[in-house]
């Protein structure tokens, strides 16, 4: 192992981290995409950089101390008393605990101002964050705790039960418990620390956080970003595209560990001295009544809640809110349309992924193409190309590669490292279509496409009509096993609560679908359900719907 200080990045930086796992375990430097911060000014980070303190300390030299950085329904905490909790948390960290910059912290917990905290008190000390999903249990720990290597594992006093059961027998990991006041808690802990800590200067190229992807299919994979990524993220999105004020308030429903929801209602707001309201039950009646409660302003969350969000706009005021992003599946024009006619707002759709941390297409207010995801953000390029990496012509179907300052760099994966990233491109595992004014369309995920007697059928576009008939709720379309054409189109249909489940309404949703695409598209199968499955992050689970 390299003693301290001396270890060099590729950068030739000197690492803070003392502890290599995660450089150690990073893939090896020609597996990676090409990252270019270089032509954007805003990206010229300094060699030594820590996001937290960069996001927090930063903020309050700035001036920005009194005003309100986070509210949940239990508190509200300015930037300053966040930078304090911080700071003692940090205190607990190292003094208590010995945690040395490199370690990794799991985090367990809810959307809240203490896991913005927690979050940040990890950086400060130098560590690497690993959020996780509330929702988790045993096993799914012990894969994360496993493949992360985690040295202290914080977690909220009510989540203790599935973490307890996975730290079982394991030689290596603390647990620490935060949200209550009984001896040796976190809480305790931080009573008797001073508000003061001594950053640590980590390079700018340190592994900041390792974040798991959903996994819609099999295991979650870890990848790896670090301080610089974690800026990056910041000043690209939100600044060109979002382009939020201090004033606005942030409102969402995806939690830290999906870093949508990270980047979305912690980092962007802290970013520019804003305020977020963050909220343990996001789920679309929680939200849409928080956003009225709250008068918030800025709204990040997926597809299926901002449907689930229109049904229930009549008993509710969303007057306040000004920029509403959808992310994380595609955006369906008819969700779109209805969003508009019934608020006014033109949603901002993005297309981000886990492995380049947040979205790097996009378009809003006038620059937004109904239908179309938008352009490459500032700072990324985007380009669809065929199974050669050759661009394909602008109107045809192709695999969607893109990079720029972020890109994917799986931990202890190198098989599907070389999957996802060919020469220096990320391979996001969409195929999409660039039109001749440089907007890319959405068609499908790459192995989610139909082929039916031969035709390659996108099954979010038949989605996206059946969605625009009034008795629709939620569908997802599918291919599924046929003799004859090789697969069949079958819609799983959720209709709403005064719909009748008949043959009839299967027959006037095909009708429907076949007038307005080419009729080999039509689900020639239609199944009602009372829900579809779903991802913790809100995607729709395709191969469960597939399944006999
Ligand atoms: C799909 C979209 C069409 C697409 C994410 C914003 O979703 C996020 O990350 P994941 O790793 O999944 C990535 C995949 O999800 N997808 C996401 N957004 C869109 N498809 N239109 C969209 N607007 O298949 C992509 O490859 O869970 C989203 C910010 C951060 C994120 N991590």
């Amino acid at each position: 192992m390299n003693p301290p200080g001396t270890s060099r990045l590729p950068g030739g930086v000197p690492t803070a981290h003392t502890d290599t796992f995660a450089r150690d375990n990073l893939p090896p430097r020609e597996l990676w995409p090409v990252m270019d911060y270089s032509g954007i000014p805003e990206l010229a980070y300094p060699d030594h950089l820590n996001c937290a303190v960069e996001l927090l300390d930063a903020g309050v030299a700035r001036g920005w101390g009194e005003r309100v950085a986070f509210r949940s329904p239990t508190e509200s905490v300015t930037y300053q008393q966040l930078l304090e909790r911080a700071n003692r948390i940090a205190r607990v960290l190292v003094e208590d605990f010995g945690l040395v910059p490199g370690n990794r912290v799991l985090l367990r917990g809810a959307n809240s101002p203490m896991m913005v905290a927690l979050w940040c008190a990890v950086l400060k000390a130098g560590g690497v964050v690993v959020c996780t999903m509330p929702l988790l249990r045993a096993r799914e720990l012990t894969f994360t705790l496993d493949k992360a290597q985690i040295d202290l594992a914080i977690t909220d006093v009510r989540l203790t039960a599935e973490l307890d059961q996975a730290m079982e027998g394991r030689a290596k990991g603390a647990v620490l418990r935060y949200g209550d006041s009984t001896p040796g808690s976190l809480d305790v802990r931080m009573a008797g620390k001073a508000a003061t800590f001594g950053n640590v200067r980590t390079a700018a190229d340190d592994v900041a956080l390792i974040a798991f992807t959903s996994g819609t299919t099999g295991e979650g994979k870890g990848t790896m970003h670090f301080h610089r990524d974690v800026m990056a993220i910041c000043d690209c999105f939100p600044r060109h595209v979002l382009r939020a004020s201090p004033d606005d308030v942030f409102i969402g429903s995806p939690p830290f560990a999906f870093t949508f929801g990270l980047g979305g209602l912690a980092l962007f707001p802290m970013r520019i001295g804003a305020s977020s309201i963050l909220l343990e039950q996001a789920t679309p009646p929680f939200l849409i009544q928080a956003i009225q409660d709250y008068g918030a302003t800025v709204v990040f969350t997926a597809p299926t809640a901002y449907r689930a969000m229109l049904a229930l706009l009549p008993n509710f005021s969303v007057k306040s809110l000004r920029k509403c992003v959808s992310a994380g599946e595609a955006l369906p024009r008819a969700t779109f349309d209805a969003w508009k006619a019934a608020t006014g707002i033109t949603l901002i759709d993005g297309i981000g992924a886990t492995e380049l941390l947040h979205i790097f297409i996009s378009a809003a207010d006038d620059e937004v193409r109904p239908g179309s995801t938008g352009k490459p953000v500032p700072g990324y390029q985007a380009r669809v190309v065929d199974d050669a990496m050759k661009e394909v012509p602008d109107g045809e179907i192709g695999r969607l590669a893109v990079r720029g300052p972020t890109g994917c760099r799986y931990l202890l994966n190198q098989e599907r490292q070389e999957a996802y990233v060919r020469d220096g491109w990320n391979l996001t595992g969409d195929s999409y279509k660039r039109d001749a004014d440089g907007y890319f369309w959405y068609q499908a995920r790459t192995d989610d496409m139909i082929i039916s007697s031969g035709y390659n059928i996108s099954g979010p576009e038949v989605e996206g009509v059946l969605l625009e008939h009034p008795l629709v709720l939620e569908c997802g379309v599918v291919g599924v096993p046929d003799e004859e054409r090789g697969q069949l189109v079958k819609a799983f249909v959720v209709l709403k609560p005064d719909a009748e489940r008949s043959p009839a309404t299967v027959k006037v949703l095909q009708d429907f679908v076949k007038q307005q695409l080419a009729p080999y598209k039509y689900p020639r199968a239609v199944e009602f359900r009372d829900a579809l499955p779903r991802t913790s992050t809100g995607k729709l689970q395709r191969y469960r719907l597939r399944e006999p």
